[in-house]
């Protein structure tokens, strides 16, 4: 059976879905040639001395693990010279990443978290990368791009995706035109388009929360799954499953895949803290992803791609996954 590659997609998609421009092509290219560079340290694990922190923190004054910044290092490598871009940003970087005044400039920002839930890897369970596309403001072509230029709301992402380093090496993306899955064909060495215009299966009654929070959650969410816990003795009659991986990408993958609902929602442990996962390289580009799958995503209530960000780093509570139990959850709010 003839399957298609990244490379026949995207062509297919500049001709025929959407108008798929050059350098957001070439842009996507790139970030999925890293990925599987990436793909490659992560499986070497003990035998490519990628495990174990690297001995320092990061912006989220969190260890950055050795493969945090070989990650990060090759999104930017791969990313600097192809003229597609303006900047980056990255959660492991406290600032922005200008392009080199020796390659030329491109009209996209590029947000990544390299490693999403790197303290996995120690223990072989799935990791991944996490990316989001933004338009630089028009008139950053004739200045230096700064971190304000990437401030922009969810729904101004032009394309979103990642990979999960599990199983399978699996590249989920969306410019726009519904989610599609490609697996690396490690013989080829290329990305085989998998699944095309993925939706999220509905009525999956399952959750994923770290329930070790439990007694710090606000009282809505508490009761939600507590509710979700009484199952077919309580007032939802029908019973849950529960889930948590540890790393919210291989959790969102399942949910695109067979359904159910993600929370990490704001807590009282630290309560000027908004949440735990930050809004720009993870939260948007997923919620991007969730919508584009037919489901939801919310900080509690409010939908997370209309939140403005104040913030490059900044963190939000994420509830997201079926579109049924997100509105259930909010129910509980009101
Ligand atoms: P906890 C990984 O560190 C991460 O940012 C997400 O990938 C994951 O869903 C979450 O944090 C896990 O957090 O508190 O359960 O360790």
């Amino acid at each position: 059976m003839h399957r298609k590659t990244l490379t026949q997609f995207l062509v297919e998609q500049q001709r025929r879905e959407a108008a798929l421009p050059s350098q957001l092509r070439l842009l996507i290219e790139i970030v999925a040639r890293a990925c599987k560079a990436i793909s490659i340290s992560v499986n070497k694990g003990s035998l490519g001395g990628v495990l174990g922190d690297f001995g320092s923190e990061n912006v989220q004054g969190e260890a950055q693990k050795k493969l945090d910044v070989i990650a990060n290092e090759r999104l930017l490598e791969a990313n600097e010279w192809g003229g597609h871009l303006a900047a980056m940003a990255s959660e492991e970087m406290e600032t922005i990443h200008l392009i080199p005044n020796r390659y030329p400039k491109g009209e996209y920002l590029l947000l990544f978290d390299p490693i999403d839930g790197s303290s996995n890897v120690d223990v072989n369970l799935s990791v991944g990368t996490i990316f989001s596309v933004l338009r630089a403001p028009a008139d950053a072509s004739g200045r230096e791009v700064t971190e304000q230029d990437f401030l922009q709301s969810g729904r101004h992402q032009v394309a979103a995706g990642y990979a999960v380093f599990g199983p399978q090496t699996s590249l989920v993306l969306s410019v726009g035109t519904g989610v599609y899955e490609f697996t690396l064909d490690r013989e080829m060495g290329s990305w085989v388009l998998t699944q095309e215009r993925l939706r999220i299966p509905a009525g999956n009654r399952e959750f994923a929360i770290n329930m070790s929070n439990e007694r710090h959650w606000a009282e809505p969410v508490r009761r939600y799954i507590a509710d979700c816990m009484a199952g077919s003795d309580g007032p939802r009659k029908t019973n849950f499953n529960m889930r948590w991986t540890g790393s919210m990408v291989a959790d969102i993958h399942r949910i695109l895949k067979r359904g159910g609902i993600f929370l990490y929602p704001w807590d009282g442990r630290d309560p000027a803290k908004p949440g735990k996962l930050r809004l720009m390289y993870e939260a948007n580009p997923m919620a991007y992803l969730i919508e584009q799958a037919g489901g939801k995503a919310v900080d509690n209530t409010k939908r997370i791609m209309d939140l403005e960000p104040q913030g490059l780093h900044q963190r939000v509570g994420v509830i997201m996954g079926d579109r049924g139990e997100v509105e259930q959850l909010s129910r509980y709010f009101r």
